[in-house]
């Protein structure tokens, strides 16, 4: 059978759920054909290949490419400043009053060109490239205005032209209040009659997303958002119960939604209805590590009620500032007890069923994409283990 290329002498982390646990295969081979995988699995069980190109893993451990499902990438400034107030003693309150927090990233955002906006993101990128990602979501949500929330989605796309990745876009104009807004109900009203009909038309969303909690929307604001993307076509996600209990992770249920992210004050009945809808539980514990959370997402109610769970690293300039999935792996063992398998499938398979995009990535199976990173370890649990260590060897993205 004839392929473009053939890796052997590898060991595979399919992640094939008709394969148990990881999925992992002693002497396995890839094939690819057209950036596709044509076969991934024992060398035994392979058909004859006539490969263009043969590589030599030397036993080396393959993964899927790496996906990180979460993140906040485009955005203008940063809050080191802040951060290092805070440290000196400054309250939220204070910081907020000299023109702190989330608004001034609004502003810089704001006052970025799309140029530089991509610019600085691309420093971000480079690092989690670095460590075998191969598809990324990255959201807006610091523009809050059509034109700036127009510009960080472009500068997201654009993110993909620049560099060998897929990029998934994800629109969340209901972040925050912008700083000229002074009615939530307004807000809102305006962005699902105008702000998201013209970023559905103009194709700059994949997906549409609401950050509902106390200091931002309601249950009630976020279901008019998500009734909205509906009424477009657009898939839904949500961060939930992130620092109380609103319900959020129940209400992204209802709405079929493919994620509900945070987590950390989700009951049981949320946890149960994600499962039956099948919403993707995306745990972030950088966030939870930045702002010092000490109450930990349900993972045994997750568990035990057979939601998914996927772990992102939530990258954005003010409670997550990490542009680590490695790192992140080790935060989801070390923080919230998941196991290797849980971390491993969370960046993987998890993410790519958290994004939509199954069919197309995030395990070894044939007729996926060809997205691999190969890894100079011994065993997978490193990946989980190490901390600021990063044994990539090889990142290959459709095939090449
Ligand atoms: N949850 C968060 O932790 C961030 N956004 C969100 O929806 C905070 C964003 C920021 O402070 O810049
Ligand atoms: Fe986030």
């Amino acid at each position: 059978m004839q392929c473009d290329r053939l890796w052997r002498n590898a060991r595979l982390v399919t992640l094939a759920e008709n394969r148990p646990g990881l999925g992992l295969v002693e002497d396995g081979v890839v094939a690819a054909r057209d950036g596709r995988i044509l076969h991934a699995g024992p060398a035994a069980e392979a058909p004859a290949f006539a490969a263009r190109a043969v590589i030599d893993c030397e036993g080396r451990w393959i993964t899927p490419g790496l996906i990180d499902c979460h993140t906040h990438l485009v955005h203008g400034g940063d809050r080191a400043g802040e951060f290092e107030a805070r440290l000196a003693g400054a309250s939220y309150e204070a910081i907020a009053r000299a023109g702190g927090g989330i608004v001034s990233t609004v502003r810089a955002t704001r006052a970025a060109s799309e140029d530089a906006l991509v610019d600085s993101a691309l420093r971000r990128l480079d690092a989690l490239l670095a460590e075998g990602v191969t598809t990324i979501e990255v959201k807006s949500g610091y523009g809050l205005s059509l034109a700036a929330e127009r510009a960080s989605l472009r500068a997201a796309r654009r993110l993909g032209e620049a560099r060998d990745v897929t990029v998934a876009t994800t629109f969340l104009g209901a972040h925050a209040m912008p700083p000229e807004e002074t009615d939530k109900d307004r807000f809102i009203a305006q962005l699902c009659a105008e702000m998201l009909p013209a970023i559905a038309r103009e194709g700059l969303a994949d997906a549409v997303d609401a950050f509902c909690e106390g200091i931002a929307f309601s249950p009630a604001q976020t279901a008019r958002v998500f009734e909205a993307a509906r009424a477009l076509g657009l898939p839904v996600k949500l961060h939930a119960d992130q620092l109380s209990n609103l319900g959020g992770a129940a209400l992204a249920a209802r709405f079929g939604a493919l994620s509900a992210d945070h987590l950390e004050y989700t009951d049981e009945a949320g946890a149960a209805a994600m499962a039956r809808a099948g919403t993707v539980a995306v745990l972030l514990p950088g966030a939870f590590y930045f702002i010092r959370e000490t109450k930990l997402p349900p993972v045994d109610l997750f568990r035990r009620h057979g939601t998914r769970i996927a772990l992102a690293t939530d990258c954005n300039p003010g409670t997550s500032p990490l542009t680590s999935l490695l790192l992140c792996l080790n935060m989801g063992a070390t923080l919230f007890r998941l196991t290797v398998e849980e971390c491993l499938a969370g960046v993987t398979r998890e993410a790519a069923r958290a994004l939509g995009r199954l069919p197309e990535c995030g395990t070894l199976e044939p007729g996926k994409w060809c997205d691999l990173a190969i890894w100079d370890i011994e065993r997978p649990a490193e990946l989980v283990y190490r901390m600021g260590f990063n044994p990539l060897h090889a990142r290959i993205r459709r095939g090449r």
